[in-house]
């Protein structure tokens, strides 16, 4: 029997899950569950590079665990588990600093952005985030590596770290390769930058249906769309982006046609929208709720993952010792 590829992915609890992770990562991963050995981490060692209140970092991540678990993560299908409690994953990032140049990860553009952010806040850690990555991915050593394409730079500089390790070392890691969704680029809802939990673009996952439409009434859309007798042009609209994402192939297929020939204004667009999201993230926030309130299911999964995940760590860390010298 052929052995299973490894995927790992990684999510932030550095605020509530949107529609940008779900169809850019989550929504790829749920359908991958069955075809991979899928490891899902909540990465919380990524979290505190940036400002961040402690006392609210344990709901952050239980209803990370919880909304991730709705989206169709059962834990009964692939290990999920929260990153720091595998300890592994920061001695791996130490090592690999080693091999990392400096040069490499000046290079990285979510560095540069998160320092603009975060003038007062530019912590060694931010800067080293990338090879924490690399660690994450290659102590399971995946394969394949499902991500939105704000993280495309991130796994090439991972490529780069494996090529360098196992050139000096001996072959121990696979490169691993990406995975794209269908939707790598959820725009925030001003039309600025990415949709992202910190900067307050974006529609929650566990957000109520009132919420959500006052969100995407307003939302930005094709700026030559002044009123409704202008044509649009679907490919540059975010909104169009969603329905490709959240509405059936004829449903998307009418938009396309209809924004083309001005036939359609962009609030009857959103509408449309609109009912097609909430029917798919509705059982979703349901399910996430429930187990928001039943922390203790989403801690007893979250328990047996890392236990799982730390026996395939530390058998990769008892080979990467004795590759590098530091064990006989
Ligand atoms: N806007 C997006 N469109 C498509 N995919 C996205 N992802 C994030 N934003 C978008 C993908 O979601 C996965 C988890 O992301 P993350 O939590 O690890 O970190 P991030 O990319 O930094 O996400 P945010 O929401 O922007 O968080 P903050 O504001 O904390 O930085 C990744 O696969 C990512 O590519």
């Amino acid at each position: 029997m052929t052995k299973k590829k490894v995927a790992f992915s990684g999510i932030q609890p550095s605020g509530d899950i949107h529609v940008g992770n779900y169809l850019g990562a989550i929504k790829n991963w749920a359908r991958m569950i069955d075809e991979v050995d899928c490891i899902f981490c909540i990465v919380d060692l990524h979290a505190i590079t940036v400002m961040y209140d402690p006392a609210e970092m344990q709901e952050r991540i239980l209803r990370a665990a919880a909304v991730n678990i709705a989206c169709g993560l059962d834990p009964a299908r692939c290990r999920i588990f929260v990153q720091s409690r595998v300890p592994e994953h920061t001695e791996l990032c130490w090592l690999l600093n080693t091999v990392t140049p400096i040069g490499s990860l000046e290079r990285m553009t979510q560095f540069k952005d998160k320092s603009q952010q975060q003038q007062e806040n530019v912590n060694t850690g931010l800067f080293d985030y990338p090879v924490l990555m690399a660690a994450d991915i290659m102590l399971y050593k995946a394969n394949v590596v499902p991500v939105g394409d704000d993280q495309l730079q991130h796994l090439e500089l991972c490529r780069e770290i494996v090529r360098k390790f196992n050139a000096r070392f001996g072959d121990v890691f696979p490169e691993p390769q990406e995975r794209l969704s269908q939707a790598p680029r959820i725009m925030g809802l001003d039309g600025k930058a990415k949709m992202s939990k910190s900067l307050g673009n974006h529609i929650s996952l566990i957000d109520e249906p009132d919420a959500v439409w006052k969100k995407l009434a307003p939302a930005f859309t094709d700026p030559a769309r002044q009123r409704r007798s202008d044509p649009g042009n679907p490919d540059i609209c975010n909104i169009f982006t969603m329905h490709r994402g959240f509405s059936p192939p004829e449903v998307v297929q009418r938009v396309n046609g209809e924004c083309r020939g001005a036939e359609i204004g962009c609030v009857e667009c959103k509408k449309m929208l609109l009912e097609h999201m909430l029917k798919e993230l509705e059982p979703i926030r349901t399910r996430a709720k429930e187990l928001i309130a039943e922390p203790e299911r989403v801690y007893s999964a979250l328990s047996e993952g890392a236990a799982k995940c730390g026996t395939v760590a530390e058998a990769t860390m008892d080979e990467v010792r004795r590759a590098m010298g530091l064990r006989k």
